[in-house]
């Protein structure tokens, strides 16, 4: 139902983007939209990019007077750090990077590759996911991410919805606990010192789901698919899970499901959440948990062994300034980009031209369900 393309290199003069599909009607209120972008842009562990760069799009078609008209949305962001014509072309492929691989399939420099593989692209990916979350928060429903693990530092404690949004304010690694974000911090600061990188792990949290978007009937609408595909998709992230995730490998199945119970008011509902609120491809009506586990970023000042592309003979990989984290970042990118799965399932069940549309189609379900 929704559709986007992104164009723009890291240092080139303008990332862009055009949003297909948003219902006409939905108010567009900027502001959210660059709270998102400015958080995506913070977090311990950034790189000097993020000191040079004030990132502030433009709505350049689709929204009237504030609000969307059904037609396309274009965005426009400008790059303070425009110098792609003046970058030198690299040699040594960074291993872990889109670097070599890149090159050789498309019969072009690395500069090429990386400029286009960089996470810069993920601006143009938050300011899309803030504008679904806008879509999204019309049927109430609300969306959180937060920063899990970095390196050996864990948050082990369980935490409610509420608590993410509340707790993580303030956070420099975007952690809802004071005290395991010092040893987050202390990670990164060993990495610092190490001229090495590190990775981690972010959780991404929607209440207010209704029951029964995505399918069961075909592999390409289930929802759980989707989502760990359009993650899968961000730079970095490596494994993906729901609910459980990989310890279901060791809980019996009589501690692996979700039981199943009736009330008058509240309907079917379940009492735990060990599938992250997808069961068969669709909602169960539960919270949607999702984890997503990045690694280390592949720009490295203590370089890796690689290959000098010209000459053949082994050398280090080149460096390029990078971060040294960016879990904390993939956190707010991941809440984007679940946010446009999730928008997207809601306009394939729901349809509608305008928002008024989506919302009777929407309350004529939710009656449905109460009569189920
Ligand atoms: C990023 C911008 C980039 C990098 C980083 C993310 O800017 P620059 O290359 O000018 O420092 O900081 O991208 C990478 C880690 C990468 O491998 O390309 C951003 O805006 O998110």
């Amino acid at each position: 139902m929704l559709q986007y393309l992104s164009c723009g290199e890291s240092h080139g003069k303008y990332l862009s983007a055009i949003l297909e599909g948003m219902p006409s009607g939905l108010k567009v209120d900027e502001s959210l939209i660059h709270r998102d972008l400015a958080r995506r842009q913070q977090g311990f562990g950034r790189g000097g990019r993020q000191k040079i760069e004030k990132d502030k799009i433009e709505i350049t078609g689709g929204v009237y007077h504030g609000k969307t008209t059904g037609a396309p949305i274009g965005f426009l962001l400008q790059n303070t750090d425009f110098k792609i014509n003046e970058l030198p072309q690299l040699f040594r492929p960074r291993p872990g990077h889109a670097d070599l691989a890149g090159a050789l399939k498309y019969h072009e420099g690395i500069r090429e590759i990386l400029e286009r593989a960089s996470a810069r692209e993920t601006a143009m990916r938050t300011a899309i996911g803030a504008m679904c979350k806008l879509f999204l928060l019309e049927f109430g429903i609300e969306v959180a991410g937060h920063v899990i693990q970095i390196g050996g530092a864990k948050l082990e404690e369980e935490v409610a919805f509420d608590q993410i949004l509340k707790r993580r304010e303030g956070s420099e690694v975007n952690c809802i606990s004071k005290e395991v974000e010092k040893h987050m911090i202390a990670e990164i600061q060993k990495a610092m010192k190490n001229k090495d990188t590190i990775g981690g792990k972010y959780e991404i949290r929607l209440r207010g789901i209704p029951i029964g978007l995505g399918s069961h009937v075909h592999y390409k609408r289930k929802l759980d698919g989707r989502i760990a595909q359009a993650l899968m998709s961000m730079q970095s992230v490596k494994a993906i899970e729901f609910g459980l995730g990989v310890l279901e490998a060791e809980t019996p199945g009589s501690e692996a499901h979700d039981e199943i119970f009736y009330d008058v008011k509240k309907g079917y509902y379940h009492k735990t959440n060990r599938a992250g609120g997808i069961t068969g491809g669709m909602t169960n009506g539960a919270e949607i948990l999702v984890k997503a586990t990045m690694k280390p970023i592949s720009t490295l000042r203590r370089e890796l062994r690689s290959v000098n592309m010209q000459t053949k003979k082994e050398e280090k990989a080149d460096f390029e300034r990078s971060d040294v984290c960016a879990v904390p970042a993939g956190s707010v990118i991941g809440e984007a980009i679940v946010a446009y799965e999730v928008a997207d399932a809601m306009l394939e069940k729901f349809g509608g031209d305008s928002l008024l549309e989506t919302k009777r189609n929407y309350d004529g379900y939710l009656k449905q369900l109460e009569r189920s």
